[in-house]
This record gives structure tokens, C-alpha cells and sequence, in this order.
């Protein structure tokens, strides 16, 4: 067996489009990523350039989007649906699917001893489901009517009652819940199949506590997946039934858009945001946590030493999940929430700080006194422990029901969400596909590339959003397409154009990493059998190749 994979590391794989074996499916799920956060960036530069451009004439803006973008410049509304798009593929495409679909199903079997999923064919059914959820989430955006614009949280009641709220706020909001609900139903099984794997295929005297690390946080994942998706599900198709089939689950009594009285009624916008953040909240360790995982074994083979405090580890990462499912109000400080209930929030908000503490204690210290490699998965590895820091300082300060009251809305919270959610969860994905590259295509990435790519993007990432808290502390509005209206951000604008600039430069250096993925892929060192020396069941053991 073990000889067989070593064949298997050293024949370059080719992607297998309706294969059942766990490897090709995490091929797929990685390319679908990629498209995905190609897509998603190529996006977040457009609103950049239209933030600090609001009037420019664009060609090719008038030619994609005529409606939106009449005579070439982009209305408020096309910039907020090209908002919506981005946070969407981000959030779901992008930080929901590479770590569990692409890096679980390529490693976590063998490194439980077993040698499949508990069912492949659901898990090749579980990719397929979501490469539909995202062909109906870009039809959302390009078909008839323009891209919905209620942003990836779509709060009611604009988001039930159809295109009267606005362009592409009809069939594109339709199709945009329509390809959630996909998604969500994707996402089940493969939790599903995930626990199912843990429980059921476990080598025979493996017990939970000597699983890797790795297998814990996607195991934790898996079942946070479950609980919160299981929720979002229905509560899409109860919006989806407000503004198809005439319900008002989330539409109240009396309310008047322009010189409209909204028929119906009764229902509760405020019943939507606790549906929707006891998903939301927890989905942001969805995106994470696996990445905690990668990056424990990664600081752990590069400094060549165990992982510091095991059950520490596994006992924070559970703890972090429970919490992590019991906080949901704090998105709703603003809502007219109660203060007692809001103090509750906050208490439970701030007390994630106590193991998220306790995992970066245990990742320096298994740095400590050990013989430090600084190859690039561990580059990634470190800055990601930087922005999960930096991203969670400024979520004690979110955390206050009275901080957020001013900064609630404004770039403080873009600023946040983006390093301890986007970039943080990005570099662990990074440092995920240097690591695992030689079981994803059988080759090496170029180490020079990695490293270039790694220093340059850690640069511009802070450059993007260190200075965005600044422009929170002004009062800057988010989900905002044209700042010139307002005088008071006028001296903000130096600032907004270095954030594009540096946006422009971030994007201009992810061509080192394409570059260096598909030159590896094809052209790259063939990988010898365990290249980083590493000691969990994914790689070919030494001993028995010898
Ligand atoms: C360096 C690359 C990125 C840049 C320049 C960027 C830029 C932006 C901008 C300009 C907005 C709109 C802010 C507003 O008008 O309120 C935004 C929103 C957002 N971004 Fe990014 N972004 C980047 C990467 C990411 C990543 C990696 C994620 C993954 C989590 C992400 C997730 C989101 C989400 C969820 C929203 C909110 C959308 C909404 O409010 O509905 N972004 N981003
Ligand atoms: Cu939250």
C-alpha cells in the first residue's frame, strides 16, 4: 500500500472530472476555489478603483453592464451588487470550500489510516452540488435585471419583497438565495461525510485523542457546518417563499417603500439577522479552523518539534467552536437589541479571546527553542498568526455594545473582518497549498516564488487594511459606493487612494502565486515521497518504502 501511494505522489495527476476517489475531488474543489477568488479579487479592485474614481468613464464597465453602468460610469447600484458578488464568492466559494472540500478530502483519510471517505459518491455529489450553486450565483449577477445588491448577509426586508427595492433586487435576489440554498445542501453532506469518516473509518486503536490535529479542527468544522447550515437552509427558503409565493415570514406590518404600502405583513426582519448570524458567526470558524489545523502541523515539521500542548489544543479548538455557535447578537448590537442581552453577547465575544490566547500560546511555543526552517508554508504559517492577532485586537473593540455603536457600518468592521476572516484564513490556504502541493499534483513549488510571493503579500495586505481602521475611526461608512457626497470624508480621500493603490499592488503580486502554481503543477520538481520529512499518515512512511 504504502508503495502504491509513493507511485501515486510521483505520477503527475491529471483532474478527473466524475472520479469518487478523495484526492481527485479535492483537485476539483481547488480549482473551483481558484476560479472563484480569481473572480472574487478581480472584483474587490473594481471597487476599489470606483471608490476613489466615483466619476470615471469606463469603457468596458458601459459594454459588461449597460444598465449599470450607463455611458461607462457605475451607479451606486452596480457597485453594490459587484459588493454582494464579492462577499459572496468570498465568504461561500472561496474560505467555506478550500479548506474542508480541497485539503480535508486530500489528506484527512490517509492520515486517519483509511484509505477513502465513508461515502464517495456523496462526496463526489457534495462537489458537484456546489459547482451548480456557484454557475446559479454568477447567472444571479449577469442575468436579466442586474446582480442582487442586498449584500452577502441580504437582510429583509429589502431582500423579500422583489425588484421594487432595486436593480437586480428581483430575479437576480431570487436566483442569489436560490444558489445558498444549493450551497447549504452541498455543504450538509459533505459534513456529513466528514463526521462520518472521523466516527467510522479510524484506523483500529486510533482513539479521538491520537487523531492529528489537522483531523480534530476539520472534524469540529464539519460538525459546526452542520449545526449552522442546517439553519440557514430553511431560513433561505422561508425568505425565498416571502418573495416568491406571498408568505411575510420577514416582512413587517405596514411597510412603505417609496409611495408603496407593501401588502402583508406581520412577519420580523430582526428574525432573519438571528437566523442569519447563528450561521454567520460560526461560518467564520468554519473558514478558520481547519486553517488552525495546517498551520499547527506546519510550525510544528518546519521547527522539528511535536506541537505543543496536544490536548490544549484540541480542548481550545472545541471550546472556540461552543463559543463560537453562542455569540451571534454580537452582529446586532445596533438592532435595537436588548442591553442585557447585548452584554451577554459581549461577555461570551470577549471570552473567545481566552483559547483563541491559548492556540497562539501553543503555536510560539512550539516555535520556542526549536530549529526554525523558514520555507514558505512556514512564512505563511507566521503571517497568519500576525493577522489572526492583529484581526483580533480589533474584535475586543467590536465586541463592546458601545464601540460598535459608532463603528458598527463603518470600515472598523471591514477593516476587521478582512484580516481576521480573509487574510487570515488566506494564508493559512496558502500555507495549506505549499505543503500538500506535492500530494495535489505530485510536484514541488518553487520555493523562491513562495517566499517572494509570501513577503509581498504580507506587505500589502496591512497596507489594504490597517489604514481602513482609520477611516472607521472617521466615521466612514461601508457599503458606501461614492464618498465625495460627503464633505466630511473629504481629507479622507488620500488615504482611500493609497488603500487602492496598495489593493492594485496585493493583486498585481497573486500573479507570483499563480505563476508558481501552475508552472509547479506542470513543469515543477517531481516530489519525493515525504518531502518535508513529515511524520502524520499522509505521507509515505521512510521506513516503509525502504
Ligand atoms: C486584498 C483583497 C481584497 C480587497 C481589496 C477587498 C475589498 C473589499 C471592498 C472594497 C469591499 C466593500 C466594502 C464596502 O463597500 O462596504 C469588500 C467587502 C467584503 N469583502 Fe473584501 N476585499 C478583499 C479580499 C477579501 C477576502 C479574501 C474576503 C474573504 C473573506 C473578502 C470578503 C469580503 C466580504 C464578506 C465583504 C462584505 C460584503 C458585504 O458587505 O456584503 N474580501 N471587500
Ligand atoms: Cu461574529
Amino acid at each position: 500500500m504504502e508503495k502504491q501511494r509513493s507511485e501515486a505522489l510521483t505520477t503527475p495527476p491529471r483532474l478527473r472530472w466524475f472520479s469518487r476517489d478523495h484526492r481527485a475531488v479535492a483537485r476539483l474543489y481547488f480549482v473551483l476555489a481558484m476560479v472563484a477568488v480569481i473572480v472574487g479579487q478581480s472584483l474587490s479592485l473594481i471597487m476599489r478603483f470606483h471608490l476613489i474614481k466615483p466619476q470615471a468613464k469606463v469603457g468596458w464597465f458601459e459594454s459588461l453592464w449597460p444598465t449599470g453602468a450607463p455611458s461607462g460610469v457605475m451607479t451606486p447600484e452596480l457597485y453594490l451588487s459587484i459588493m454582494t458578488l464579492h462577499g459572496t464568492i468570498m465568504i461561500f466559494f472561496v474560505l467555506t470550500t478550500a479548506p474542508m472540500g480541497t485539503f480535508a478530502n486530500l489528506v484527512l483519510p490517509e492520515q486517519l489510516g483509511a484509505r477513502r471517505m465513508a461515502y464517495p459518491r456523496l462526496n463526489a455529489w457534495s462537489f458537484w452540488t456546489i459547482a451548480v450553486a456557484f454557475v446559479v450565483l454568477i447567472a444571479s449577477f449577469v442575468g436579466p435585471g442586474g446582480g442582487p445588491l442586498a449584500g452577502w448577509t441580504a437582510y429583509p426586508p429589502l431582500s423579500a419583497i422583489g425588484a421594487i427595492t432595486g436593480p437586480g433586487e428581483g430575479l437576480g435576489q431570487t436566483l442569489w438565495l436560490a444558489s445558498i440554498a444549493i450551497f447549504c445542501i452541498g455543504s450538509l453532506l459533505s459534513a456529513i461525510n466528514i463526521i462520518a469518516t472521523v466516527i467510522d473509518m479510524r484506523a483500529p486503536g486510533m482513539a479521538l485523542m491520537q487523531m492529528p490535529v489537522t483531523c480534530w479542527n476539520w472534524f469540529i468544522t464539519a460538525i459546526l457546518s452542520l449545526l449552522s447550515f442546517s439553519v440557514l437552509l430553511p431560513a433561505g427558503i422561508l425568505l425565498l417563499l416571502d418573495r416568491v409565493a406571498g408568505t411575510s415570514f420577514f416582512v413587517p406590518e405596514g411597510l412603505r417603500v417609496g409611495d408603496q404600502i407593501i401588502q402583508g405583513g406581520g412577519g420580523s426582519p430582526l428574525l432573519w439577522q438571528h437566523l442569519f448570524w447563528f450561521f454567520g458567526h460560526p461560518e467564520v470558524y468554519m473558514a478558520i479552523l481547519p486553517g488552525f489545523g495546517a498551520v499547527s502541523v506546519i510550525l510544528s515539521v518546519f521547527s522539528r518539534k511535536p506541537i505543543f500542548g496536544y490536548k490544549a489544543m484540541v480542548t481550545a479548538t472545541v471550546a472556540i467552536a461552543v463559543l463560537g455557535m453562542l455569540v451571534w447578537g454580537h452582529h446586532m448590537f445596533t438592532s435595537g437589541l436588548n442591553p442585557y442581552s447585548s452584554l451577554a453577547f459581549s461577555v461570551l465575544t470577549i471570552a473567545v479571546a481566552v483559547p483563541s490566547s491559548v492556540k497562539t500560546f501553543n503555536w510560539l511555543a512550539t516555535l520556542w527553542g526549536g530549529q526554525i526552517e523558514l520555507t514558505s508554508p512556514m512564512l505563511y504559517s507566521l503571517g497568519f498568526i500576525s493577522v489572526f492577532v492583529t484581526g483580533g485586537l480589533s474584535g475586543i473593540v467590536v465586541g463592546q455594545p458601545g464601540l460598535d455603536q459608532y463603528f458598527h457600518d463603518t470600515y472598523f468592521v471591514v477593516a476587521h473582518f478582512h484580516l481576521i476572516m480573509g487574510v487570515a484564513t488566506v494564508f493559512t490556504l496558502f500555507a495549506a497549498t505549499a505543503y500538500w502541493f506535492p500530494l495535489l499534483f505530485g510536484r514541488m513549488m518553487n520555493e523562491t516564488l513562495g517566499k517572494w510571493h509570501f513577503y509581498l503579500t504580507f506587505i500589502g495586505v496591512y497596507a489594504i487594511f490597517l489604514p481602513m481602521h482609520f477611516a472607521g475611526f472617521a466615521g466612514n461608512p461601508r457599503r458606501y459606493a461614492d464618498f465625495t457626497t460627503f464633505d466630511f470624508l473629504a481629507p479622507l480621500m488620500p488615504l482611500h487612494r493609497a488603500i487602492t493603490h496598495a489593493a492594485y499592488f496585493t493583486a498585481a503580486v497573486q500573479l507570483i502565486f499563480i505563476v508558481n502554481l501552475v508552472w509547479s503543477a506542470c513543469k515543477g520538481p517531481v516530489a519525493p515521497d515525504n518531502p518535508w520529512g513529515a511524520s502524520d499518515g499522509e505521507w509515505p512512511k521512510r521506513d516503509a518504502l525502504d
